[in-house]
C-alpha cells in the first residue's frame, strides 16, 4: 500500500489492481461499485462498508455506511487510487444514516453523485451532490431530490444527451411501501406490501433527469420486465424478478437493463429498444457471489466491456464487502456470457 498526496484536500492511497476476481482494494471495505469512464480513466463509485454496532436484521440495518470514497484506475490492470473521502453523511443536511449504493454522472464538466440515504424519518430518499472533478469532494444539495424514494440510484446517459435516473429496491430498500409513487406503508417487515406470488412483481423506476441534473423532469414510471411471452415477471418468480441494483448500458443499439434478484442472488438482465423499456428477460450475467448481496455495474473501456461487482472474500461477513472486476463478453447474438465468480 503506497501513499501519494497529490491532492491538497484529501489523502490518496493506491493499491496495485488485482484485476480478474481479486479484491480491487484491501485497505477498506467497499461494495456496490458503479464504474464510469471519465476523463479517459475508470472511476469507481462504491459504497464504503464499515463495522458498526447496529444489529443485523432483514431490513439491512447493519449496512450502516457513513461516507463515500471514490477510486480511479488509468486502465483495468493499473493501480487503484483511493481519492479519499468524497462525501460524509454529516455533510448531507437532510440525511440521517445508511449511505447505500451510489452512482455518478458527468455533464458539461461537472460531476454529480447520486446516493440513497435514510432521512430523519427513516425513509430512504435519493440525494445528489456536485463536484468540479470526478474524484470529488462532492457538495450535497440541501434537500433530497423531490419525489424521490427507495434506493440504488443509477444514471444512464443516452447518445442524444438525455440522462435517466433508475432506482428502487424491495425489502430493506422500501419500494414495497409505495404504489403509483405514493407512500403507502403497510407494515414494518421486509415483505409487508410485496404483492402475492401470482401478481406482477414490483418493478424498478425510471425518470428522465432535469437539465440541471438535480431533479426528476417527470414522475417516475415502472420499468417493465417481461418474460419471453411478453408477460410481466411475477412477484413469486424470485429467480428472475427485480430486487435491487438497477444498471443500464447500451450495446449495438439495444438497451440492457441489469439488476440483482436479491434473495436468489443473481445479476440478471433484460434487453429493450428504449431506455424506458420494456425489457425482455434474457438470463443471468453473474451467478451468486460469496455473501448475500450481489450488486454490479457494466462499463466499456476502450474496446472491452467490464463487469464490476463485489463479494465478501476479505471478511466473510455479509456487510463487509470488497469490490472486484472482470471482463464481460457479449456474444454475436447480443447475449451476455454468464460469469461464474467461483470458476472464472
Ligand atoms: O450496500 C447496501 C445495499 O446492499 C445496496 O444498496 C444494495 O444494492 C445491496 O448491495
Amino acid at each position: 500500500l503506497a501513499s501519494c498526496n497529490s491532492s491538497p484536500q484529501k489523502e490518496e492511497t493506491a493499491e496495485t489492481s488485482k484485476f480478474q476476481h481479486d479484491p480491487l482494494v484491501t485497505h477498506i471495505y467497499t461494495a456496490d461499485p458503479s464504474a464510469h469512464v471519465f476523463e479517459g480513466k475508470i472511476y469507481v463509485y462504491p459504497s464504503h462498508d464499515v463495522e458498526s454496532d447496529v444489529k443485523e436484521d432483514d431490513m439491512g440495518s447493519h449496512f450502516n455506511m457513513m461516507d463515500y470514497h471514490v477510486f480511479s484506475m488509468e486502465s483495468p490492470d493499473s493501480e487503484v487510487v483511493d481519492h479519499g473521502k468524497a462525501l460524509d453523511v454529516e455533510d448531507i443536511p437532510w440525511a440521517e444514516r445508511q449511505l447505500w449504493a451510489p452512482d455518478a454522472a458527468e455533464k458539461d464538466g461537472k460531476y454529480y453523485l447520486y446516493f440513497p440515504a435514510k432521512d430523519k424519518d427513516d425513509i430512504f430518499r435519493i440525494g445528489v451532490a456536485i463536484a468540479d472533478n470526478p474524484a470529488g469532494p462532492f457538495k450535497a444539495e440541501p434537500e433530497a431530490i423531490k419525489g424521490s424514494y427507495s434506493m440504488d440510484p443509477a444514471v444512464f446517459k443516452d447518445d442524444d444527451g438525455s440522462y435517466y435516473l433508475y432506482f428502487g429496491g424491495i425489502w430493506g430498500g422500501q419500494l414495497q411501501q409505495y404504489r403509483d409513487n405514493n407512500y403507502q406503508p403497510v407494515g414494518k417487515g421486509p415483505t409487508d406490501g410485496i404483492p402475492a406470488d401470482n401478481e406482477m412483481a414490483l418493478m424498478p423506476k425510471i425518470a428522465k433527469l432535469s437539465g440541471d441534473m438535480l431533479q426528476m423532469a417527470e414522475a417516475p414510471k415502472d420499468v417493465m420486465l417481461l418474460d419471453a411471452e411478453g408477460n410481466p415477471l411475477l412477484a413469486g418468480d424470485n429467480e428472475r424478478r427485480f430486487f435491487e441494483a438497477a444498471w443500464v448500458h447500451k450495446y449495438d443499439g439495444k438497451y440492457y437493463f441489469s439488476y440483482s434478484t436479491g434473495d436468489t442472488h443473481f445479476i440478471a438482465y433484460g434487453i429493450g429498444d428504449s431506455p424506458y423499456g420494456p425489457f425482455t428477460y434474457q438470463g443471468n450475467i453473474l451467478n451468486p457471489v460469496q455473501g448475500w448481496t450481489n450488486h454490479h455495474s457494466i462499463v466499456k473501456f476502450q474496446d472491452k466491456w467490464f463487469l464490476f461487482y463485489h463479494d465478501t472474500e476479505l471478511s466473510d461477513k455479509t456487510h463487509l464487502r470488497n469490490i472486484k472486476m472482470t471482463e464481460l463478453k457479449h456474444n454475436a447474438d447480443g447475449a451476455i456470457e454468464t460469469i461464474d465468480p467461483i470458476k472464472d
